[in-house]
C-alpha cells in the first residue's frame, strides 16, 4: 500500500489546524476514502451544521415512515448484547468514541492501544436487518490522531470511513441501513490504515436476520488480532509499535481480545454441561488469517465467514483478516476447552490461547477419560514364547536411590517434550523445573501440576508463565518417582516423594 509514509508526518503537521490535518490525512487515504472535498464538507456539517442531518434522516423516514429510536445496547467482549426480540424495524442510535490508551498488553507489558470504546476489540453492536442506523463517532480530544469507522455490514463506499472521519476533539454523525443480515467486522480506516488496526482499532457488528437466530443459552464475543512491538514477546514495558514487523507480517502477539490471559484463569469464559455455546469470533487482523479451534469440542453448527451459509460438524474454521464466523456447539462433558489459532506456536507462544470452563456431571460414555494404562512391547509375542510368563509385577522402588533412577525414564518419557532434558525449560513457554523457586518452595505443586494440570499465572524465577500444563496420567509410583527425580537433578535441593503423599493428594 502507499499508506506507511505517514506516521512521520503526523507529528509534524498537529499542530495545524484540524481541518487542515482532516484534508492531509484524507489525502493519504484516497485509495480507501473517495477525496479531500467530501471530507471536509462532512466535516463541517457535523460541526457547525447538524441539522442538515436530521433532515437526510426525515427525508429516508417520510419514504418508509418513521421508525422508533432506539438507543444500541454496547458491550465489552466477551459479553454480547442481548438477542433482538423486536419484529420490526427500529432506528438504532449508536454512540462510540476512540480513545488512545495506554494498558496492558502482556504481564509487565504495555502499548498505546487506539481502540473504539477504550478497550481492544470495539464494543460488540447488534442490530437487526432493516433497522437504520444513526452512527456517532466521537474522538476523544485528547487523541493525537483523527479515526474514522470503516463497518463491513454498511452498504456504501468506505463503509462509513469518509462520512465518520473525524479529528480529536469532533463527532461525526452519518446514517446507514442494514440491508444484509451477517456478523461483520467493523474497523478504523484512517492512514495508515494498517496501523489503526494493528493498534486495535476493530470490534464487530452483528446484523441479526429478520427471523432471529435459534435460542442458545451462552453466547461470547471473542476477537483475535496481531500486534507488533520493538522488543520481542513477553519483553517488559512500554512497547511502540513496530512497523517494519508489521509489515513482514512477523508478529509478537496474536491475541483474542486484546491481552495475553484476556480468556484464561479468572477470565475464562463458563458455561455448564449441556448448554449450548454461541461464539461470535473476529479477526481484526491486521494481518493474519486464524484457523480457529477449540481444544475439545466439534462446531455443531458454523455460519461460514458469518454469513448466512451453515456448515455442520466442523473441527476449524477460517477466519480472515477482516472476517467473522459464529460457531456453536453443545456441551457434553465437562473439562477446560481450550480456544486457539491452530496455527498452533501462536498459541502456545505468542497468545492466542483462551479457556472455556464447563462445568457439571462427567459422562464416561461420551468421554471417559483414561481407563487403563500399561506397559507397551511391541515384541511382546516372542518375548511370551520365550519366557512364556506373566508380564512381571510393576516394580517398585526400594528407596529413595531406585526412585531417582526409575523417575529419570518416567521424567524423560512425559515431561522432558515440554521442560526439556535440560531441565530448563524454554522461555515464555515452559518453565524451569531446574532450580525453580516455584517448585522447590513446594513439592506438592509438582504432584499437582501432574496429576490435576496447572493453568493461569504463576511466577517461575521472576518470570511470569500464564500458559496451560495438561495433567499427566500416570500412576501414584511414578508420580513419586517422577518427583523425586526432578527434586534430585540439575542442582535442586533433594527431597523425596512418597506413593502414599501422592495418594493423599489425590483427594
Ligand atoms: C505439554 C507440556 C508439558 C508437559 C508434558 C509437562 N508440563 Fe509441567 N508445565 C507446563 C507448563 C506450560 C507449565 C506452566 C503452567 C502455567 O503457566 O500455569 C508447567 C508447570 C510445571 C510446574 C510448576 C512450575 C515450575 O517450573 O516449577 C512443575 C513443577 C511441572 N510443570 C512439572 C512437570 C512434570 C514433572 C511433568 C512430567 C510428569 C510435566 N510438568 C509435564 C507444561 C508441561
Ligand atoms: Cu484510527
Amino acid at each position: 500500500m502507499l499508506l506507511f509514509n505517514h506516521p512521520s508526518n503526523h507529528s509534524k503537521v498537529i499542530n495545524y489546524s484540524k481541518l487542515t490535518l482532516a484534508c492531509l490525512l484524507a489525502l493519504g487515504t484516497l485509495a480507501i476514502i473517495t477525496g479531500c472535498d467530501k471530507t471536509n464538507t462532512d466535516t463541517t456539517a457535523t460541526n457547525a451544521a447538524e441539522p442538515s442531518i436530521d433532515k437526510t434522516t426525515s427525508k429516508d423516514n417520510s419514504e418508509e415512515g418513521e421508525l422508533p429510536i432506539i438507543d444500541a445496547v454496547l458491550t465489552y467482549a466477551p459479553e454480547v448484547p442481548p438477542p433482538i426480540d423486536r419484529d420490526y424495524s427500529a432506528k438504532v442510535r449508536v454512540k462510540m468514541e476512540t480513545v488512545e490508551t495506554v494498558m496492558r498488553l502482556a504481564d509487565g507489558v504495555d502499548y498505546e492501544f487506539w481502540t473504539f470504546g477504550g478497550q481492544v476489540p470495539g464494543q460488540f453492536i447488534r442490530i437487526r436487518e432493516g433497522d437504520e442506523v444513526e452512527f456517532h463517532l466521537s474522538n476523544h480530544p485528547d487523541s493525537k490522531m483523527p479515526h474514522n469507522i470503516d463497518l463491513h455490514a454498511v452498504t456504501g463506499p468506505g463503509g462509513g470511513a469518509t462520512s465518520s472521519f473525524t479529528t480529536p476533539g469532533h463527532t461525526s454523525e452519518f446514517n446507514f441501513k442494514a440491508l444484509n443480515p451477517g456478523l461483520y467486522v467493523y474497523h478504523c480506516a484512517t492512514a495508515p490504515v494498517g496501523m489503526h488496526i494493528a493498534n486495535g482499532m476493530y470490534g464487530l457488528i452483528l446484523v441479526e436476520p429478520k427471523e432471529g437466530l435459534s435460542k442458545v443459552d451462552r453466547e461470547y464475543y471473542v476477537m483475535q488480532g496481531d500486534f507488533y512491538t520493538k522488543g520481542s514477546y513477553g519483553q517488559q514495558g512500554l512497547q511502540p509499535f513496530d512497523m517494519d514487523k508489521a509489515i513482514s507480517e512477523n508478529p509478537d502477539y496474536v491475541l483474542f481480545n486484546g491481552s495475553v490471559g484476556a480468556l484464561t484463569g479468572d477470565n475464562a469464559l463458563k458455561a455448564n454441561v449441556g448448554e449450548t455455546v454461541r461464539l461470535f469470533v473476529g479477526n481484526g487482523g491486521p494481518n493474519l488469517v486464524s484457523s480457529f479451534h477449540v481444544i475439545g469440542e466439534i462446531f455443531d453448527k458454523v455460519y461460514v465467514n458469518g454469513g448466512t451459509t451453515e456448515n455442520h460438524n466442523v473441527q476449524t474454521t477460517l477466519i480472515p483478516s477482516g472476517g467473522a464466523a459464529i460457531t456453536e456447539f453443545k456441551t457434553d462433558v465437562p473439562g477446560e476447552y481450550i480456544l486457539v489459532d491452530h496455527s498452533i506456536f501462536r498459541a502456545f507462544n505468542k497468545g492466542a490461547l483462551g479457556i472455556l470452563q464447563v462445568e457439571g456431571k462427567e459422562n464416561k460414555r461420551i468421554y471417559s477419560g483414561k481407563t487403563k494404562y500399561r506397559v507397551y512391547l511391541p515384541e511382546g509375542a516372542a518375548t511370551q514364547s520365550i519366557a512364556n510368563t506373566k508380564p512381571a509385577p510393576q516394580k517398585v522402588a526400594a528407596n529413595k536411590q531406585q526412585r531417582i533412577e526409575m523417575g529419570k525414564s518416567v521424567y524423560d518419557n512425559n515431561c522432558a517434550a515440554c521442560h526439556q532434558p535440560t531441565g530448563l525449560g524454554i522461555p515464555k513457554a515452559f518453565p524451569p523445573l531446574a532450580n525453580s523457586d516455584y517448585l522447590l518452595k513446594d513439592p506438592n505443586r509438582a504432584i499437582s501440576a501432574i496429576i490435576h494440570g496447572l493453568n493461569g499465572k504463576i511466577t517461575v524465577n521472576g518470570e511470569v508463565y500464564d500458559s496451560v500444563m495438561p495433567a499427566v496420567a500416570l500412576d501414584d509410583e511414578r508420580v513419586a518417582n517422577v518427583v523425586t527425580y526432578v527434586l534430585n537433578t540439575w542442582g535442586n535441593n533433594g527431597g523425596e516423594v512418597t506413593p502414599t503423599q501422592v495418594k493423599a493428594a489425590r483427594k
